[in-house]
């Protein structure tokens, strides 16, 4: 993995166009790329939208998956897919909160609930209904985006190399967090100094002590050797990991009916198929970094939780500041909606198995 890592360093940053989009014997290619390395969730994903695609349109589409390192850093895939140079790209908000305010509210820590199939039925299954989710492609198509998916990939998980259960652990903390501006509120809000930098330059981060602590979900924290170098992993459930899918707006007004109408149909099946893939990473992943020993894992009580929660309810001011009256708006949507989830009881979510 630490090879791996190297490889990261953006050395093919130009590699747009040197896709197989003018091979002609692929039929019609649209290039995907994702902010994560191969083996996960993104790709996991991508690859099976990849897969349904070359199903239904008997080989005709063909998604070229770019994983990670190879078109350069999540900032920069948006980019690309701005331009029209890509054609889809997962574009985490904890990075597009930096061009699109408004995304950062899932940035916000203890808004959703902490139960994940409920989060799976507010920010997925029902989400198509959801003022919130309308109100953010409004906000995307300005910045030249389509929304197409909300993908959560798991809790976030804090690293370092004590427990953080207490709002003391944080003083002075150098947390690594992605780089939009919010991110930095929500761990100053804990006493922490919050340090942003790209995916590819954590590891490296914490093993030359430019940074104490970081916080991703757990297949993240394994495939990224993340743990190799950090002592506690601590469960908060303080927010998931949640990621956004964008496609160039010229590339789905091109789209015919049909294949429209199967872009949406495929995003929707990907919706439950994505909760129990990240599920299973997430588990696989954790009992494998607890068998190798050498990491250990805290996990915090209600009580524990509490401080940390009211720590981070100012946080919502400074987003609203930060996303102006649509982001206000999509903060009581959202908010709705996690009430509304918390009153409809009964089974929560809508989980499916993988195939
Ligand atoms: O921490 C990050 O920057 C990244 N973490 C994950 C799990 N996915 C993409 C994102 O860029």
């Amino acid at each position: 993995m630490r090879n791996a890592l190297a490889a990261l360093l953006f050395a093919a940053l130009a590699c747009v166009g040197c896709g197989r989009a003018s091979d002609a014997s692929h039929g019609e290619v649209w290039r995907f790329a994702i902010e994560e390395i191969e083996g996960s969730v993104q790709h996991a994903w991508a690859e099976r939208f990849a897969a349904l695609f070359a199903e239904r349109t008997g080989g005709d589409v063909h998604v070229e998956v770019y994983p990670y390192g190879s078109l350069g850093t999540s900032a920069q895939l948006t980019e690309q897919v701005q331009s029209g140079a890509l054609q889809l790209a997962f574009a985490s908000p904890g990075h597009l909160g930096s061009v699109i305010p408004e995304v950062q509210v899932f940035s916000l820590h203890f808004l959703l609930s902490d139960d994940e199939a409920r989060n799976q039925r507010i920010l997925v299954a029902s989400a198509e209904e959801a003022e919130y989710r309308r109100l953010l492609e409004d906000a995307y198509r300005e910045h030249r985006l389509e929304l197409l998916a909300i993908v959560p990939e798991g809790w976030m998980v804090w690293t370092a190399n004590r427990p953080l259960r207490t709002l003391d652990d944080f003083a002075g903390l150098k947390m690594r967090t992605m780089v939009s501006p919010l991110l930095v509120k929500a761990y100053a809000a804990y006493g922490a100094s919050p340090t942003p930098m790209p995916y590819a330059e954590v590891y490296s981060g914490l093993q030359l002590g430019m940074i104490d602590a970081q916080v991703n979900p757990v297949f993240a924290i394994e495939e990224m050797s993340f743990y190799e170098v950090q002592d506690f992993m601590t469960f908060a459930r303080h927010a998931p990991f949640i990621t956004t899918v964008v496609a160039s707006p010229a590339f789905v007004a091109g789209l015919s009916e049909e294949r429209a109408a199967m872009l949406h149909d495929v995003v929707r099946e990907l919706g439950p198929w994505g909760l129990a893939t990240q599920q299973r990473f997430n588990a696989e992943r954790l009992k494998r970094i607890l068998d190798e020993g050498g990491t250990e894992a805290v996990t915090l009580d209600a009580s524990e939780r509490a401080p940390f929660r009211a720590a981070s309810l100012p946080v919502r001011d400074a987003y609203v500041e930060l996303a102006g009256p649509r982001g206000a708006a999509i903060l009581a949507s959202l908010s709705e909606a996690v009430a509304a989830s918390a009153d409809a009881g009964g089974p929560s979510g809508e989980v499916a198995r993988e195939p």
